[in-house]
Order: structure tokens, then sequence, then C-alpha cells
């Protein structure tokens, strides 16, 4: 097993629902550990560049629009297997396959406005976390 980061965001919908905190509970009582967090509200510029791999998807201007349409919750996540758990905890990207009992079956209601991000892979979750956190503001128990 390896202890590793991920990155989390409680999307636009999902902080207008008003349930980060019981979305927070899910990554706690699975034993994901919180280790970075801030609010955001993206501008037009820093969500083409978070999904920049998206850029020639027929869905990205969609995804940009919804990213930046509210606040945020940005987070790090640790554990061990901390990618492949937090993708589990998250569900399916469309809401409409995710599994009973997974974050997206429970708060999102379209592949569209699907109320999590979850990093897919330890490269990506490290490039992601590093668009978003300084090393000095990783909180992390292994410092
Ligand atoms: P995420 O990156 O947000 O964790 O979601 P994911 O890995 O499950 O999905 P990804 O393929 O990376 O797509 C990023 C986000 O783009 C939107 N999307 N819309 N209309 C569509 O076919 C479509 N496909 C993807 C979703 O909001 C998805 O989360
Ligand atoms: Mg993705």
């Amino acid at each position: 097993m390896a202890l590793e980061r991920t990155l989390s965001i409680i999307k636009p919908d999902a902080v207008g629902k008003n349930v980060i905190g019981a979305i927070y509970n899910r990554f706690e009582s699975t034993g994901l550990r919180i280790v970075a967090a801030k609010m955001m509200h993206l501008s037009k510029e820093q969500a083409e560049g978070f999904y920049a791999e998206h850029k020639e998807r027929p869905f990205f201007g969609a995804l940009v629009e919804f990213m930046t349409s509210g606040p945020i919750m940005v987070s790090v996540l640790e554990g061990e297997n901390a990618v492949l758990r937090h993708r589990e905890i998250m569900g399916a990207t469309n809401p409409s396959e995710a599994l009973a009992g997974t974050l997206r079956a429970d708060y999102a209601e379209t592949i569209d406005e699907n109320a999590v991000h979850g990093s897919d892979a330890v490269e990506s979750a490290a490039r992601e976390i590093a668009y978003f956190f300084s090393d000095e503001e990783i909180c992390s128990r292994t410092r």
C-alpha cells in the first residue's frame, strides 16, 4: 500500500447545495485525511488551465462555464491508495451510472454538473495539487 495524495474539488453545484461538510465527512469516515483546503471562485483562465487536457472536447466550454459559476472547495486528501479510493467514493462521472452510496449518486444531477472532481492518477494528482497549492500550504503529518 502506498501513501498518496489526491486533489479533490467540491464543484459549484455541491457548494450551492450546502453539502461541503457532508462530503468531507465521507472522506474522513473512510480514512482519507484533509491536509490542505481553500474555497475559491475560479476565473475563466484558471478553469481553462485546470482542464486544459479537455480543451478539444465538445463539452469544454460548458465545463468551464459551470466551474466558474460559483465558489468551489479545493482540497488535498492524503491516505493509503488515496487516488483510487477517492475515485471510488465519488462514483462514475455520469451520476446515472454511479453506484448507490457514492457522492455523485447522492449529490449530482447530470454529467455536466456532477458535484465533485478527483485526480485520476498519481501523476495527474501531483500536477493538479501544484496547480492550486504551494508546498507550504500542505499540512501533511508526514512533513
Ligand atoms: P473529474 O475530472 O471532474 O473528476 O471527472 P472525471 O474524471 O470522472 O471525468 P473527465 O473525463 O475527466 O471529465 C471532466 C468533467 O467534464 C465533464 N464531462 N462532461 N458531457 C460529457 O460527455 C462530459 N464528459 C465529461 C464532467 O463534468 C466531468 O467531471
Ligand atoms: Mg477527470
